[in-house]
């Protein structure tokens, strides 16, 4: 945003009452044309300005776009966020955030945007996203830890779009499916992709995507079935931007409680507590085979303990789980 529309934009929600345009332009030191122009930019970004003969303008309300400013207005972060690129269209917020990330942007930049037209999930598999409905975002971090370390990361990351979830709606039954997703009454309604650039001992950055589901009808398309939103669930539209606020507020905090540990121990019980999978029979299927067994919860490491029916365990470090006898999903 021009920085006119900015002190504009300013100048409007520091008034609740009308505010005439001879007073902007004296204020800025514009021509009234000027200011015509800049409301103008504003209204093309979506924000709801009134304007009345004789009494000027008034913005009406804010909007519902995770662009940088509207987050800033409510973000009580360090980092996480202190620089966000917003997007109207985006191929995939994770392909943007990893492009930035090479050319140096700092840790906790944040990529947002209003669609996805190649959203992504895990191991090629697509991630829907539509416009003027949900919450796409990618944040950039650059942890002085092993890459083995950095794998831990989703674990943090998925816990942070569980709180943000109840923040928004505490009255929802949302279950982490080992690895990444998030589930409300049987349906995915978030879902998290990290991913990594590194050498053999070093991470340059690891960038984590999270898409959840806020205002979203369900597609009738092949994740009907699969899929849920909180406006599916609970009827009532909420707020992108105050949901990308209270994620990044969230991982913010976890994550720098996992730098002061070096470890998960802090995480696992509670963590374990909103698990879909602990104590159930299931499968997981990794790269190279099927495993099934009975979900213990996850360890140190962020991997699944699996009792094998011969009693042993198992430590899974990644795959793909669903409820044994269930469809995918479950
Ligand atoms: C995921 O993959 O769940 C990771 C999704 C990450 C999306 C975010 S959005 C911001 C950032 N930018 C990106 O390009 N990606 C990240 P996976 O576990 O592989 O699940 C993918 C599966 O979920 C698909 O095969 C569908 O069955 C289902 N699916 C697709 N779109 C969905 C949606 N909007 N809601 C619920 N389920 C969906």
């Amino acid at each position: 945003m021009s920085g006119m529309s900015a002190r504009i934009l300013k100048m409007l929600r520091n008034n609740r009452d009308y505010i005439s345009g001879e007073d902007i332009s004296a204020e800025l030191g514009v021509s009234r044309s000027a200011v015509w122009k800049s409301i103008g930019k504003l209204r093309d970004k979506g924000y709801i300005i009134d304007a009345v003969s004789n009494r000027g303008y008034r913005l009406s309300e804010g909007i519902d776009l995770p662009i940088s400013d509207e987050i800033h207005r409510y973000l009580e972060t360090e980092c996480f966020g202190s620089e966000i690129v917003y997007m109207d269209s985006v191929d995939s917020t994770n392909n943007l955030a990893m492009t930035l990330a090479a050319r140096g942007a700092v840790h906790g930049t944040v990529v947002t945007a209003d669609q996805q037209t190649d959203g992504r999930g895990r191991l090629g598999r697509e991630w829907i996203s539509p416009p003027g409905t949900n919450l796409y975002l990618s944040i950039i971090l650059r942890p002085e830890v092993s890459p083995a370390g950095a794998s831990q990361i989703p674990v943090l990351s998925v816990m942070a779009s569980i709180k943000a979830l109840e923040r928004t709606v505490s009255d929802l039954p949302f279950r982490i499916k080992w690895p990444n997703d998030i589930y409300c009454r049987g349906r995915k309604v978030s879902g998290t992709l990290c991913e990594m650039k590194a050498e053999i001992d070093r991470v340059n950055h690891v960038v984590v995507g999270t898409g959840i589901n806020i205002n979203m009808k369900l597609p009738d398309d092949s994740i009907k079935d699969k899929a849920t939103s909180l406006l599916v669930e609970t009827g009532n539209e909420y707020s992108r931007v105050r949901l990308a606020v209270f994620l990044l507020e969230e991982f913010e905090r976890v994550y720098k409680r996992w730098l002061i540990e070096g470890n998960l121990e802090f995480i696992i019980d509670e963590w374990n507590s909103f698990s879909l999978l602990k104590d159930k029979q299931i499968e997981v299927r990794t790269a190279n085979r099927t495993v099934r067994g009975k979900a213990l919860g996850i360890d140190l490491n962020g991997a699944l303990k699996l009792e094998l029916p011969d009693g042993s365990v198992r430590f899974v470090y990644a795959g793909t789980a669903t409820l044994h006898g269930a469809s995918q999903g479950s």
